[in-house]
Order: C-alpha cells, then structure tokens, then sequence
C-alpha cells in the first residue's frame, strides 16, 4: 500500500509527541503541518524536518493532496476543523476533548458520516500498555465476571507549567484527565446508565475543579468508582499512572503504583511488571502516555488500511463525552445523571 499523506493541524505542547509517533509507524508520513503561531510552525517544521507549512488550515487543505488529517488543537477549535476535513472528504483524527459541548461532538459525527470519512478521536489513555494487559487479564476469564471497578488518578504533578490553559478554563479536571478514565471505565467495564458526582477545587490559583469523585451504574450490572485529583501529595508521585482495581466472581485485578499488576484468579495470583517501554524520544514520567500515542495513531492507519471503525471513533466517543457532560450537571445538582437522555 502506498504511504498514507497525513496533515498535522496545531503544533503546540502535546502534537510534538505525535509528530514523533508518526516518524515511528510504518505506512504514513506527515508531509505537512499547519498553527496559527507563526512561532510553534517554526519550532515543529525544523524539528522534524516539514518544508510545507501553513498559518491557517483553509490554505492546508487548498494546498494538499491529503489522505488523513491529525487535529491537536484545544476544544474549542476541534468543531471547525473537524467539518472542514469533512467538506475536504479527508479523514481526521481529532484530538481530546472530542468538543467543549456535546451538540458540538454530535454535529462533527453527522457531518463526516455524511460525506463518508472516518473519523477518530484521540482518545489514547485506554491504549497505554498497562491499560491493555488489565484488558487481556480480564479478557483471560481469570477473574470471572467483573462487578465492581475504581478508576484513579491522583496526583499533585505541575500540568500548568506545560499547559497554562488548563488553569484558566471553568472546567479543568474532568473535561480534561478524567475524561480518559471515564473512557477506560468504559473500555473495561461497559457502558453506563447512571453517574453520580462531587467536584472540588483545592488548588486556589486555577479557576476550575482539580478534584472529582464518580460513581457509576454500568449497563452489565458492575459499579465503579472514578476518581481523579490534582492535588494530592503523595509520598512518590504517581503522574500520569491510571490505578485500577476490579473485583469479579471468580478473583481480583489490580494495577498498582509502578506498573505493578496483581490477577488473583481461577489459577491462582500472578504478579508481573506492566511498565510501558521507554521509547528513544520519549521522556519520564511521560513515557507510559507518549507509548500510547504510537499505539493509537498506528490503529489509525490500521483501521484505514483495513476500512475498519477506529475503537475510539468519534461516534464511540459521544459515550465518553456524555459522561464529561453529565458528571458536570451532576455535580451542580448533586443528583444522579441518566446517560441514554443524553445520547
Ligand atoms: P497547545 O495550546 O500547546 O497547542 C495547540 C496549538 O494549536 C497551538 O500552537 C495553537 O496555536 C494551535 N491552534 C489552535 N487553534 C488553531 C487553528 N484553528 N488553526 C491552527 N492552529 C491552531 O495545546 P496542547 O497542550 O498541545 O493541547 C492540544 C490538545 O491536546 C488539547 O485538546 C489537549 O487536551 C490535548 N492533550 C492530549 C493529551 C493526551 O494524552 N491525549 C495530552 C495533553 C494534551
Ligand atoms: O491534558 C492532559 C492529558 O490529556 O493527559 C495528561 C494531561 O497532559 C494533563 O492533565
């Protein structure tokens, strides 16, 4: 097959690890970038060696002849982009958060099923490879049939120095980091009907919520806790590690601080060390996140090559949105939200 002719639109903070992810995967290349920073096109162009470079993404898809675009912008330019790939008829992936509304993320969805291009959203969390191999601990019929789950994430790691825009927003960790484990509950345990949840701002110098508890009816019967902080100091610094815990019939997983991973099961308890390699550009502690980019973007080229429905599809993604959504509603009324009223 001929190598896929891909265009990265935003090229700030978290597009330069997926500019080294695409160096990494076989079957596409980025033959150009565009940003609206005149600044970001530089660093990004030189660094990885793209001559073709435009300031505005109207003049991108004038000027190539693309087969996918890579969308890492923030939220609020996701909407736009995503319909002007769709009018190109040129797949797009779209980076997290999918859109800032859900009226937003359904309209992308419409608008690329209608001119029939695939669409997926960046949603790698559920791709690091510690996430995987509690997939395949369940998936192994070990454990039985899970019934309870606590998703974690608690950290006091500086996100702001490197991304200052999640200290500003109304919204931050929700919309932000707990949308991943909101989407790895998902991944692991189903869909949900019901969500309840308790938000707080410990943090005084950020405008929006660093704390948030989630409690979950999925539709198979399970419960689960999600659970993220930025503001908890512990002992080792945990960033950006995902802790999981399931309980099932049969036995018990658990994914603990430094990628440990205990199954007590049918035959037995196995511990092993899931710690996601170090790839050669990539850096602690962000290495487990950067791993799950080449992850992602090749079951991108994949799903393309085979014409296959990427797993975090932007439809698929409307489910892990609705969450966002409802766990913000639900935390201003600090009543149960119903997922299905959403969808
Ligand atoms: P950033 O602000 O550093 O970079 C965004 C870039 O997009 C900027 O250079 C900006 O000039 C450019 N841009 C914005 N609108 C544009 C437009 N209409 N046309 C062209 N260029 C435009 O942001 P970031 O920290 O790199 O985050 C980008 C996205 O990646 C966010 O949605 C964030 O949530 C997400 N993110 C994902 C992960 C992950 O693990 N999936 C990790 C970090 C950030
Ligand atoms: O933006 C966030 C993400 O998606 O992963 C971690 C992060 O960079 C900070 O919370």
């Amino acid at each position: 097959m001929a190598e896929l002719r891909g265009a990265l639109i935003g090229c700030g903070f978290f597009a330069v690890n997926q500019m080294h992810a695409w160096r990494d995967i076989a079957g596409a290349s980025i033959i150009a970038i565009c940003d609206r920073d005149p600044e970001r096109l530089k660093v990004v162009g030189d660094q990885f060696g793209i001559a073709r470079r435009y300031a505005a993404a109207a003049a991108l898809f004038a000027g190539e002849r693309l087969d996918f675009v890579d969308i890492a912008t923030t939220a609020p330019s996701h909407r736009p982009l995503v319909e002007m790939a769709a009018q190109n008829r040129v797949p797009a992936i779209c980076q997290k958060p999918f859109a800032p509304s859900l009226s937003d993320a359904k309209a992308m969805v419409r608008a690329c099923a209608d001119a029939g291009v695939p669409l997926m959203v960046h949603e790698n969390f559920r791709w690091q490879s510690p996430i995987q191999a509690v997939r395949a601990a369940l998936d192994s019929g070990e454990i039985g049939t899970p019934f309870f789950g606590r998703i974690s994430f608690r950290s006091a790691y500086d996100v702001f120095s490197g991304q200052p825009y999640l200290a500003t927003g109304k919204r931050f960790i929700i919309e932000d980091l707990g949308i991943h484990s909101l989407d790895i509950a998902r991944f692991l345990l189903g869909d949900v009907s019901t969500i309840t949840t308790r938000t707080a701002r410990i943090n005084p110098e950020i405008a929006g919520e660093d704390v948030a508890t989630m409690l979950m009816d999925h539709k198979s019967g399970a419960t689960s806790v999600v659970d993220c902080s930025y503001a908890t100091k512990l002992a080792t610094e945990p960033f950006p590690q995902t802790l999981v815990e399931i309980d099932g019939s049969d036995g018990t997983i658990r994914l603990e601080q430094n990628y440990r991973l205990t199954v007590t099961g049918r035959n037995g308890t196995a511990v092993s060390d899931v710690s996601p390699p170090l790839l050669p550009w990539a850096s602690r502690p962000w290495h487990n996140i950067q791993e799950s980019v080449v992850a992602i973007q090749k079951h991108w080229v994949d799903c393309l090559a085979n014409g296959t429905e990427p797993a975090t599809s932007g439809a698929d993604n409307l489910r892990t949105l609705a969450l966002v959504e409802a766990a913000y509603a639900g935390a201003a009324s600090r009543e149960p939200v119903q997922l299905d009223a959403l969808l």
